[in-house]
């Protein structure tokens, strides 16, 4: 599929975005561990998210849709997932792919996992290593380092654990293990990565210890089945941002998007850049802050993005990247290496597509650096299979003269299904 972008100004009115990704996959995996039903609102009926949903469906918990956006997970109890008899396809998700290796690795069952093209490629070590300390019995290919994974559930013990990266991943798929693991589980993170699942343990009813990046939880707490209202996504949000700062004389607000602290990194680097973002009726609910967005266009001035800040806005650095093509002076982008393996590289991903769009940017080994403002022209340029990298390239295409025709744009279903409506709404008004 081809997404085609012209050029366009004043992107006008009020939307709100799908539900948030990393809340929607937490709300099925938590609900289908509790007793008794979970009821989810704002769910994201996205690719994504319905892979995690087949998942626990093959895993013996029912799922009632009663909506796109609304569901009933019956949950089976802590360990009481039934043994699949299909190998689970994760899809294109590596947060299907990580927790779920922690998941399964506690339960009674043998199941094998595997995904598409670009899950085949994705680290697992990363997990499989500490699971095993933990007793875990996984085998994998490149010794546990790429799915297919087969995992056969085992005794689990706590373990005392320092990640070697900030990865909300990792540090949820060793809670979850942990929740299912005999004795105390001390994880130690080097910067805080997002928190959602932190704040689900708690809605659920779970007793987790938090010491800044320090995390110690005892094994066996049942979980207690909840009603979670998924805000919208954040990450879903920042391609209007962007949109609406950089596409002239354009005033646009986002309704109920979730600003958690551990998420909203994004909104601290365009504030840097000088878009002045208004945040009204903020609120909690489901333990997970939201609120309303206010955007108009301005002039943007580089920043610098950097250390404690990359992991609070990981997935946005693609449409930042784009951003920073239209601000004045020279944006460096550091320390952001995790972006070579997500579901493309996406470091080399956008150096490639932007330059061919006339931007002024050079790859780094953990970032970039990007000089403007710079006139983009339409070009065709290509998602490398990836959605953030296909809505940044529509995005770009909004300030670029001409046509820019996005390939292999279907990877924008994994995250936002709606995402070339909306587009066209704000356009036409
Ligand atoms: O699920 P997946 O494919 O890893 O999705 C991405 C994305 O851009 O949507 C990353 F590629 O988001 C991750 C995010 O980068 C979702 C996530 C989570 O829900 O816990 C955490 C981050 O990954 P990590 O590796 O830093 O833990």
């Amino acid at each position: 599929m081809e997404l085609t972008v012209k050029k366009a100004h004043n992107l006008k009115g009020t939307i709100q975005v799908p539900g948030d990704k990393s809340i929607s996959h937490r709300s099925i995996m938590f609900g289908a561990l509790a007793e008794s039903v979970t009821h989810v609102t704002g769910f994201l009926a996205a690719d994504d998210c319905i892979s995690t949903m087949h998942c626990f469906e093959a895993l013996g918990v029912e799922i009632e849709r009663l909506s796109e956006t609304e569901l009933k997970v019956h949950g089976v109890g802590l360990k009481g997932l039934t043994e699949p008899s299909v190998i689970l396809d994760t899809g294109n998700s590596g947060t299907t792919t990580r927790i779920l290796t922690g998941i399964l690795a506690g339960q009674n069952v043998f199941a094998v996992m595997t995904g598409d093209a670009s899950i085949r490629k994705r680290p697992m070590a990363r997990v499989v290593e500490p699971l095993r300390l933990m007793g875990a019995q996984i085998w994998g290919r490149g010794g546990g380092t790429y799915v297919p994974l087969a995992i056969n559930g085992a005794a689990l013990k706590g373990i005392t654990y320092d990640l070697p990266v900030a990865s909300a991943q990792i540090k949820t798929c060793l809670l979850m293990a942990g929740l299912l693991a005999e004795g105390e589980t001390i994880l130690t993170e080097p910067s805080k990565s997002r928190d959602h699942t932190e704040r689900m343990l708690e809605l659920f009813g779970a007793r987790l210890s938090i010491d800044g990046n320090r995390y110690t939880i005892t094994g066996g707490q049942q979980l207690k089945a909840a009603q979670v209202d998924v805000p919208g996504d954040i990450s879903s949000a920042a391609f209007f941002m962007v949109a609406a700062l950089i596409a002239g004389d354009s005033s646009v607000i986002i309704e109920n998007v979730g600003v958690n602290p551990t998420r909203t990194g994004v909104l601290d680097a365009l504030d840097a850049m000088g878009a002045g973002i208004s945040l009204s009726d903020v609120r909690d609910i489901s333990n997970e802050p939201r609120a309303t967005l206010g955007i108009t266009g301005k002039t943007l001035y580089a920043t610098t993005i950097q250390g404690d800040l990359i992991p609070r806005l990981i997935d946005e650095i693609p449409i930042l990247a784009v951003a920073a093509t239209q601000a004045h002076g020279t944006t460096t982008i550091r320390d952001a290496s995790e972006l070579r393996v997500k579901e493309s590289d996406r470091i080399a991903a956008l150096t490639q597509e932007l330059l061919k769009m006339g931007a002024d940017i050079e790859e780094l080994e953990d970032g970039m650096i990007i000089s403007g403002p710079t006139p983009l022209k339409g070009a065709r340029v290509n998602s490398h299979g990836d959605h953030r990298i296909a809505m940044s390239l529509a995005v770009a295409g909004l300030v670029a003269d001409g046509e820019t025709n996005v390939e292999d744009s279907e990877a924008i279903a994994i995250s936002y299904p709606e995402f070339e409506r909306t587009l066209a709404a704000l356009i036409d008004r």
